[in-house]
C-alpha cells in the first residue's frame, strides 16, 4: 500500500471503530440505566434543553412530532445518533493519527504518540463539556439518590462511559493495526504478517461485534422502552363515566420524562435546606412517623383544554408541608420555596403559599401508597395552583430568598399559576341525537381550584338564560364537584349547550376564551346537541 492509501484505510477503519466504541459505551450506559436508574445523556439532554424551548414553540413541536411522547422519542433518537456520531469523528482522527504514528515508528513512547494523546484529550474535554453544559441536570437519579450523590454518581457515570469508548476504541484499533514500531507488511501483533487476508478477518470480526452489540443496546432499548411513560403519559379521564374519585390507575398523568423515576425507598430522603436556620432531612419512616391529614383534592395540567380530561380527584393522605419548613426554621426574607425532584424536576411558590395547612407531603392515595407513575414515595399537592407545581418524587425543599423559575416556568409559563374556575360537559355522548320530547341528564365537573364550587348553571340557548344545575357531588373546597341537568328538549334542532361554575368566593367563570399557553386555558365549554324526532 502507498502512504495516501494507507492513511485513507487507518482513517476509515478509526471512523468503523469509533462507531463500534460509541456503541459498547451505549450499551454500558443503558445497562447503568436499567440496573442503577442512572441517567443517560439522552435523558440529561433533553431535560437541560427542554427548558430553553419557549412554551409556544414548545407546543408547535409537540404538535409538529405529533405528541409529546413522540417528541420524547424523537429526542432520544437524536441522541443516540449524536453518540455513534461524536464516536465516528473521534474515531477517525484517532484512526488517521495511529495510521500516521505507523509510519513514524522509531517514536514510540506514548507522549510521543499523537493518538494516545488525542485519546486522551478526546475522553478529558468531552467530560468537561458535558459537565459544563448538563451542570444543572447533573442532580438526576431514577433510583432515588438525593441531589449531591445524584450529581456526583452521574459525573462518575458519563467518565465511565467515555473512558469505555475510549479503551474500546484502543483495543478495535489495535486489533485493526498493529502498535507503532511494527509497520505494518512486516510482522503483525501475534507475529504473523498482517496480509490483505488477515484485515479482511478482522473487519468481519468488527462488523461481527458492531452487529452483537447492536442486538444488545436495542435488547436493552426495547426492555427500557417497556418500562417507559409512552403508555400512560397524557393519560386524559372524561366522558359519561366520570366519577367523583378517579381511580388512581385511571387518574390522569403528565410527565416530563421518558422512564419515570423508580425509587428506592431505603436510597431516598427529604431535605429542607436554604435560607433556613438549619436544615433538616427525613428518610420515609421519619416523614411518615409525623402527624399526617387526609384531604380530598383535584389536580389539572396547566395544558388542560377547557373540554380536556387532564384533571383527576383523588383522596390523599400526607404531612403539611408547613411543619418540615417550620422544623428547619424560616429565615426573614424567604420568598419562595423551591422544590426539586430525583428526575432533576423543579417548580417553585410562595413561601405564603408553602405554609398553608393544605399543601401536603403526600404518600397516599385512595388508601394506598402512592403509584409510582404519581411520585412514589412522596409528592407534593399544592392546592389552587396547577399540577406542575405538585412536585413528584419529591426530594428537596429548598428556601430562596428570590423568586426562581421551575422546569416549565423557565419555558415562559405563568407567572399567575391560579387555576380559574371551569366547568365541563361529560355526558351523555353527543355524537349521537337526542330524541325530542324525552328526558336526558346532562352531566359533568366542575372546579374551583382551592376555592370550591357554589354553584353551576347550563344554558341551552348560546348563554341567554342560565338554569341552575344539580350539585350531585359537591366534593370538597379542594375538589371538583359533579353535576347534572335533565332537560327535555321539547324542539327539534341542533342546541348549542353551555355550562359556567361559580366558586364558593361568589365568583363566576368567565367566558373570555383563551388558550392554554401561558397561563391555561379559560372559557366555555359549549357542545352542540342533535335533537331529532
Ligand atoms: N418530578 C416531577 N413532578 C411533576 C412532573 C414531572 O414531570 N416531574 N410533572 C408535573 C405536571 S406538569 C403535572 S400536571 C403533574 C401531574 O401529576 P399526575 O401525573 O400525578 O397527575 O405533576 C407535576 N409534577
Ligand atoms: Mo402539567
Amino acid at each position: 500500500m502507498n502512504a495516501r492509501r494507507r492513511t485513507a484505510a487507518s482513517l476509515l477503519w478509526g471512523l468503523v471503530a469509533g462507531i463500534v466504541a460509541a456503541l459498547v459505551m451505549t450499551t454500558l450506559l443503558l445497562l447503568l440505566r436499567a440496573a442503577f436508574g442512572l441517567p443517560t445523556p439522552a435523558e440529561l439532554v433533553g431535560d437541560r434543553f427542554a427548558p430553553l424551548i419557549p412554551a409556544r414553540d414548545f407546543g408547535a413541536l409537540i404538535g409538529w412530532a405529533g405528541g409529546y411522547n413522540e417528541l420524547k422519542q424523537l429526542g432520544v433518537a437524536s441522541v443516540l445518533v449524536g453518540q455513534l456520531l461524536t464516536g465516528a469523528v473521534g474515531g477517525a482522527v484517532y484512526g488517521w493519527l495511529r495510521g500516521r504514528s505507523l509510519r513514524h515508528a522509531e517514536r514510540r513512547t506514548w507522549q510521543r504518540r499523537p493518538d494516545a494523546r488525542f485519546l486522551i484529550g478526546f475522553v478529558a474535554s468531552l467530560w468537561v463539556a458535558a459537565l459544563i453544559v448538563l451542570w444543572p441536570v447533573l442532580p438526576t437519579n431514577f433510583a432515588g439518590l438525593p441531589p449531591v450523590p445524584a450529581l456526583v454518581s452521574t459525573a462518575l457515570t458519563l467518565l465511565l462511559a467515555f473512558i469505555t469508548f475510549a479503551i474500546a476504541l484502543a483495543l478495535l484499533m489495535r486489533l485493526a493495526l498493529p502498535i507503532p514500531g511494527t509497520p505494518p507488511g512486516v510482522v503483525g501483533r501475534g507475529g504473523s504478517p498482517s496480509s490483505a487476508a488477515q484485515l479482511a478477518r478482522r473487519g468481519l470480526l468488527m462488523s461481527g461485534l458492531g452487529v452483537l452489540l447492536l442486538a444488545a443496546s436495542g435488547g436493552l432499548l426495547r426492555r427500557l422502552s417497556d418500562d417507559a411513560t409512552f403508555a400512560y403519559d397524557g393519560l386524559q379521564v372524561r366522558g359519561p363515566d366520570i366519577e367523583p374519585i378517579t381511580p388512581n390507575d385511571r387518574f390522569y398523568v403528565v410527565t416530563k420524562n421518558v422512564i419515570d423515576p423508580d425509587v428506592r425507598p431505603d436510597l431516598w430522603s427529604l431535605t429542607v435546606d436554604g435560607h433556613v436556620d438549619g436544615p433538616v432531612s427525613y428518610s420515609l419512616a421519619d416523614l411518615m412517623a409525623l402527624p399526617s391529614i387526609e384531604q380530598e383534592q383535584t389536580l389539572m395540567c396547566i395544558s388542560n383544554t377547557v373540554s380536556g380530561g387532564l384533571m383527576s380527584n383523588a383522596i390523599w393522605r400526607g404531612v403539611p408541608l408547613a411543619n418540615v419548613i417550620q422544623a428547619a426554621g424560616v429565615r426573614p426574607g424567604t420568598v419562595e420555596v423551591l422544590c426539586r425532584s430525583v428526575d432533576g424536576y423543579s417548580d417553585s411558590f410562595s413561601i405564603e403559599k408553602a405554609l398553608e395547612p393544605t399543601t401536603l407531603l403526600a404518600f397516599e392515595m385512595n388508601g394506598v401508597p402512592l403509584p409510582r407513575r404519581h411520585g412514589y414515595p412522596v409528592r407534593l399537592l399544592v392546592p389552587g395552583l396547577f399540577g406542575e407545581k405538585s412536585v413528584k418524587w419529591i426530594t428537596q425543599v429548598q428556601l430562596v430568598p428570590e423568586e426562581v423559575d421551575g422546569f416549565y416556568e423557565q419555558q415562559g409559563w405563568g407567572p399567575d399559576f391560579t387555576i380559574p374556575t371551569r366547568s365541563r360537559f361529560d355526558g351523555p355522548d353527543l355524537r349521537q341525537p337526542l330524541p325530542v320530547g324525552r328526558s336526558v341528564r346532562l352531566h359533568g365537573t366542575a372546579f374551583g381550584g382551592d376555592r370550591g364550587v357554589a354553584r353551576v348553571e347550563v344554558t341551552m340557548d348560546g348563554g341567554a338564560t342560565w338554569r341552575p344545575a344539580r350539585l350531585d357531588y359537591p366534593g370538597s373546597r379542594l375538589s371538583w364537584a359533579l353535576w347534572s341537568f335533565d332537560w327535555r328538549p321539547m324542539q327539534t334542532g341542533d342546541f348549542r349547550l353551555g355550562v359556567r361554575a361559580t366558586d364558593l368566593m361568589g365568583m363566576v367563570q368567565t367566558d373570555r376564551g383563551r388558550g392554554v399557553v401561558p397561563e391555561g386555558a379559560t372559557g366555555h365549554h359549549v357542545v352542540t346537541a342533535m335533537v331529532r324526532a
